[in-house]
């Protein structure tokens, strides 16, 4: 391998692939660790083996079924890049303090409240809602609301799949996630930078979305606290701020809900906010991005530019057609 050697190509950061010349690799892995993710240069930087083995999730092994690259083969964020950069506001404001500050917090057990306009709705544990789901490995790249992005590896379930065994009714247009409110564990939530509980939501189509990923580990582990243990939302064509982590209630409801960023600053962050490098944040430019990538020297700073729905339009493009994508931010 040379992919520390600065004379080896770049990785593929500067011109990120085309999202139709996407390659979607799928491999069946069985049995997917730390081990099986130490291949090829975009996960060179995954850390190395951990010294104990990749914790099971109460119930349930933390094994993928299956391998799917869609982030273009672009390369992957370091695990420690990945764990110590972090947007995590229960734990503080700066980049570290979720790593720093999470420490005490208990993601098991665990139990997720069902709510709202659905047949079926109460408490349900975390093995319940992992009973039934085939866990997969997901690559997707992810752009914050601040102009940095990642390539991260998750390991988790379509959001879709969940939602549907509790019969939504054809009342319910949104859903509803809140984040837990422990204020004895989570030493951000004595600031009110933000409305506590964390609510973030989204549009039934978006919810059901295929891409639309439940996730409970990332790098071949469990999801570590700081990442939104036990239980997190991704959803990789919107800003990562849609990505509530940690989440202890799921309601389904019949209008736009009032979310956390969306509530603080409507003017600066849309309900929808999906990337869009045509729409600037009023006191940003969202055209390009810093990525947080890779190893090595890049001669560009790992500038790049930012590609409309963060390069998965062609499978999201047609849930806005017809929208005012400038209104609809
Ligand atoms: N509950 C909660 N979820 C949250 C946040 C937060 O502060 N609290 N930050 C969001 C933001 S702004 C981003 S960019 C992502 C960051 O996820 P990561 O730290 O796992 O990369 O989490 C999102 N989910
Ligand atoms: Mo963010």
């Amino acid at each position: 391998m040379r992919c520390n050697d600065p004379n080896a190509p770049l990785p593929s950061t500067i011109t990120p692939e085309p999202v139709y010349r996407r390659r979607r690799q799928v491999l069946k892995l069985l049995g997917l660790g730390a081990t099986a993710l130490a291949a090829g240069c975009g996960s060179e930087a995954a850390p190395p083996a951990p010294a104990a083995p990749v914790a099971n999730i109460p119930g349930k092994p933390l094994t993928a079924a299956s391998r799917v690259d869609d982030a273009g083969g672009e390369a992957k964020t370091t695990f420690q890049d990945a764990t110590h950069y972090n947007n995590f506001y229960e734990f503080g404001t700066g980049k570290g303090d979720p790593a720093a500050n999470s420490g005490r917090f208990v993601a098991h057990p665990w139990s997720v409240e069902i709510a709202g306009l659905a047949g079926k709705t109460g408490r349900f544990t975390l093995e319940d809602i992992l009973k039934d789901q085939t866990l997969e490995e997901r690559i997707y790249r992810m752009r914050c609301v601040e102009a940095w992005s990642m390539v991260i590896p998750w390991i988790g379930f379509p959001l879709g799949d969940l939602l549907k065994r509790f019969k939504p009714l054809a009342s319910a247009k949104y859903v509803v996630f809140t984040t837990v409110e422990r204020p004895a564990q989570m030493p951000g939530q004595a600031d009110r930078v933000l409305d506590w509980p964390y609510r973030e939501g989204l549009r039934m189509d978006e919810a059901m979305h295929p891409l639309t990923l439940l996730a409970v580990g990332m790098y071949g582990r469990e999801l570590p606290n700081q990442n939104g243990a036990p239980l997190r939302l991704v959803v990789p064509w919107k800003y990562g701020f849609k990505g509530i982590k940690s989440i202890v209630r799921i309601e389904f409801v019949e209008s736009m809900p009032r979310t956390t960023w969306n509530h603080m600053a409507a003017d600066e962050y849309g309900f929808y906010a999906n990337v869009n490098p045509a729409v600037d944040h009023p006191r940003w430019s969202q055209k390009t991005e810093r990525r947080i990538a890779g190893s090595g020297f890049n001669l560009f700073g790992n500038r790049i530019a930012t590609l409309p729905f963060n390069g998965y339009a062609e499978q999201v493009a047609h849930l806005y057609a017809g929208m005012d994508l400038r209104k609809n931010f």
